[in-house]
């Protein structure tokens, strides 16, 4: 059963219906928009996520008001969002004043509570198999940290001296479950080191190139017939690599027909990418104009495999 969290945030009792605290660039809040498109649950305003203006504490039945709390400007790391999400990242669903977390638990609550399709099978083999491949996809959701951070992300995501020594603080009143002080602190006064970088490429690619032949029975989706949690954890993992510059067409075949599948889906187009195109265009052209250089994620992989 999905935890219900306890608030410290003087807002989140005062939501009415569904408010999404996300970021559209984000993979963990992509996973959760796009479940809630699937579920025809559709995005209604967008509003700063601390807002508590009449008109935007109650969302309206079948749609969801957007909280978008900005990872580029770290209003994650603000003491307003700290009090909503104790280990400061996004997403987090408040429902009827009530407050989830961990994108997991929030799409096993939103198929508890509201119809459409549902993301985790019922039969008990199939059910194991998907929360197996969640739980991979989550443990290496730090390698993807790496991998992104250094290639997409670089400089541009590190903290100043300060901001290290707030968002220590911060830290300090939740359990810092995501681990963020110590990377933050780490990434942002010696980078990330090549020998880190290339076990945590290595890790990913050793579990894509697993799924990869998952797929050579010619099953549509990676537990068989029918769209579960494990294809949603793991689509936005193939989108952040792929923007990060993972030739996954080449190294990963099926993988990445199978991706496309997902891709073309209107709850993909609508949910995840509507307004994550700029992101997207910015890290993709990005890890173009570094392939035609002969830098970049690929060759690194490449040098790697061929070691
Ligand atoms: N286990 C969490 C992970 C959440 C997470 O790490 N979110 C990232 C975005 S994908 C974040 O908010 N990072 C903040 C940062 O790096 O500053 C979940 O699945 O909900």
């Amino acid at each position: 059963m999905p935890q219900i969290n306890d608030s410290k945030s003087e807002i989140v009792p005062r939501l009415q219906g569904l408010h999404l605290f996300h970021f559209d660039g984000a993979p963990c809040a992509q996973r959760v928009r796009f479940v809630l498109g699937e579920k025809n649950l559709q995005r209604g305003r967008d509003v700063k996520f601390d807002s508590v203006s009449p008109g935007t504490l109650a969302a309206a039945t079948g749609t969801w008001i957007s909280r978008s709390v900005s990872l580029i400007k770290k209003q994650n790391m603000s003491a307003e969002y700290a009090r909503i999400h104790p280990d400061m990242v996004v997403p987090a669903l408040a429902h009827d004043g009530r407050l989830y977390l961990e994108s997991m638990d929030i799409i096993e609550y939103l198929d508890q509570a509201f119809g459409g399709p549902s993301f985790i099978p019922s039969d008990p083999g199939k059910r194991q198999e998907t929360l197996a491949l969640v739980e991979q996809a989550k443990e290496l959701h730090l390698s993807l940290r790496y991998v992104s951070f250094r290639w997409s992300l670089g400089r541009l995501a590190m903290l100043s001296a300060k901001e290290q020594a707030n968002l220590k603080q911060l830290a300090q009143g939740g359990n810092d479950r995501e681990n963020l002080v110590a990377f933050y602190e780490a990434f942002s006064n010696k980078g990330i080191p090549q020998q880190v970088f290339d076990e945590h490429l290595l890790e990913l690619h050793k579990a894509l190139s697993v799924l990869n032949q998952k797929l050579g029975d010619g099953r549509n989706y990676l537990t068989g017939d029918i769209l579960t949690m494990a294809d949603v954890f793991w689509a936005m993992k193939l989108l952040r690599l792929i923007e990060t510059g993972y030739l996954v067409s080449e190294h990963h075949p099926l993988l990445f027909a199978w991706y496309e599948r997902i891709y073309r889906r209107p709850a993909f187009q609508q949910e995840v990418m509507l307004r994550n195109r700029l992101l997207n265009w910015v890290w993709r052209s990005k890890a173009a104009v570094e392939r035609m250089l002969g830098l970049g994620l690929d060759p690194a992989l490449k040098h790697l495999l061929a070691a």
